[in-house]
């Protein structure tokens, strides 16, 4: 609870209390926040449910000041990225959008399925102008077979949301200030981590942070961490962490021997390209602040760049000394795995 970093996503279990103050994602995996991996690992990983739940949602935009504006699950509560959405695949999500701020906004997904009344585009008449609301319906599928006998993919995937309206039709104007956020949408039986990271390459910032406030990201040792990665904005980057390593497929893990999944640490990634990943903190070369940034070296250079603060679960990160001052708050640099799911984004600043 002493832990203040930014841009950490609370985490509620789906169908849970979603109305409760300060709510900041919908997540089936938070039933496994409970509980500290290194405790949890004798039973084994925490597993997506089965899907089929319907959900129903309230979401605003609101400006932020400062040139940003945000999406939250309630009013006074938007963060950017925006809450993270967590479901599974034959999840039905409702979400009752409403535009607190001054100009049209709208609410437009990638990976799942919706008609054209949820496009969230004004070409549909789908956005919303300043003090509407709208409902926006989002449906998901289990993989399955064609009339024709071919195999169709599931819904399951790394995903993402973001305005469409805002600026230009596109929504230029929305994503540069901030309305965006990931969606996970698991598979049955896909496995749950203990902590999840929303990192958005958003033009040269990352999270509409500037390089010298780039979010920094607290966990202990043993961990399983998963990265929701998404890129916007009018340039590509590579996404490289330090220390770990991910398979480049669906899960970014490997289902057994026989998954010939390539193995990466760094990913090339353009604008709306999403990816998620999961990694055990400090796994084979254990605690310190392991970087992540993006490769692309005039790019690192001017900011893109934070660390993983992965802690001894004594609380210490073995030779960090954070380049400014930590706020006052920040003081016990490693609090335990259950703060993770406690904090506020952007809390502290
Ligand atoms: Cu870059």
């Amino acid at each position: 609870m002493a832990m203040d970093r930014r841009s950490f996503n609370r985490r509620l279990m789906a169908g849970g209390a979603v109305a409760a103050t300060g709510v900041t994602s919908l997540s089936v995996a938070s039933a496994s926040s409970a509980a500290p991996a290194p405790t949890a690992a004798a039973a084994g990983p925490k597993r997506a449910p089965a899907g089929g739940k319907v959900h129903h949602l309230t979401m605003v935009a609101e400006r932020l000041g400062t040139g940003k504006i945000g999406y939250g699950f309630e009013k006074g509560k938007a963060t950017v990225p925006g809450p993270l959405i967590d479901i599974v695949e034959g999840d039905t999500v409702h979400i009752e959008f409403t535009n607190l701020t001054d100009v049209d906004a709208s609410l437009h997904v990638h990976g799942v399925d919706y008609d054209i009344a949820n496009d969230g585009t004004r070409m549909n008449k789908s956005h919303v102008p300043p003090g509407g609301k709208r409902t926006y319906t989002w449906r998901t599928h289990k993989p399955g077979k064609r009339a024709d006998g071919t195999y169709r993919e599931g819904s399951a995937g790394y995903w993402h949301y973001h305005d469409h309206v805002v600026g230009t039709d596109h929504g230029t104007g929305g994503i540069k200030q901030g309305l965006y956020g990931g969606l996970v949408v698991r598979r049955e039986g896909d496995i749950l981590p203990d902590k999840q990271f929303t990192i958005v390459f958003n033009d040269m910032q990352i999270n509409n942070l500037p390089g010298a406030e780039s979010p920094n990201f607290e966990a202990t040792v043993g961990e399983r961490l998963e990265v929701i990665m998404i890129t916007h904005g009018e340039f590509y980057h590579t996404f490289h962490i330090h220390g770990h390593r991910w398979a480049d497929n669906r899960t970014g893990l490997l289902s057994g021997a026989g998954d010939t999944s390539r193995i990466v640490d760094n990913k090339i990634t353009g604008p709306a390209d999403s990816f998620g990943l999961q990694i055990i903190a400090g796994e084979g070369v254990g605690a310190g602040a392991w970087m992540y940034h993006c490769h692309v070296q005039s790019h690192s250079d001017q900011g893109m760049a934070g660390l993983f603060l992965i802690a001894k679960p004594d609380g210490t990160v073995p030779g960090y000394e954070p380049h400014h001052p930590a706020p006052a708050k920040k003081s016990a640099k490693g609090a335990s795995a259950q703060g993770g799911a406690a904090r506020s984004a952007h809390a502290g600043h």
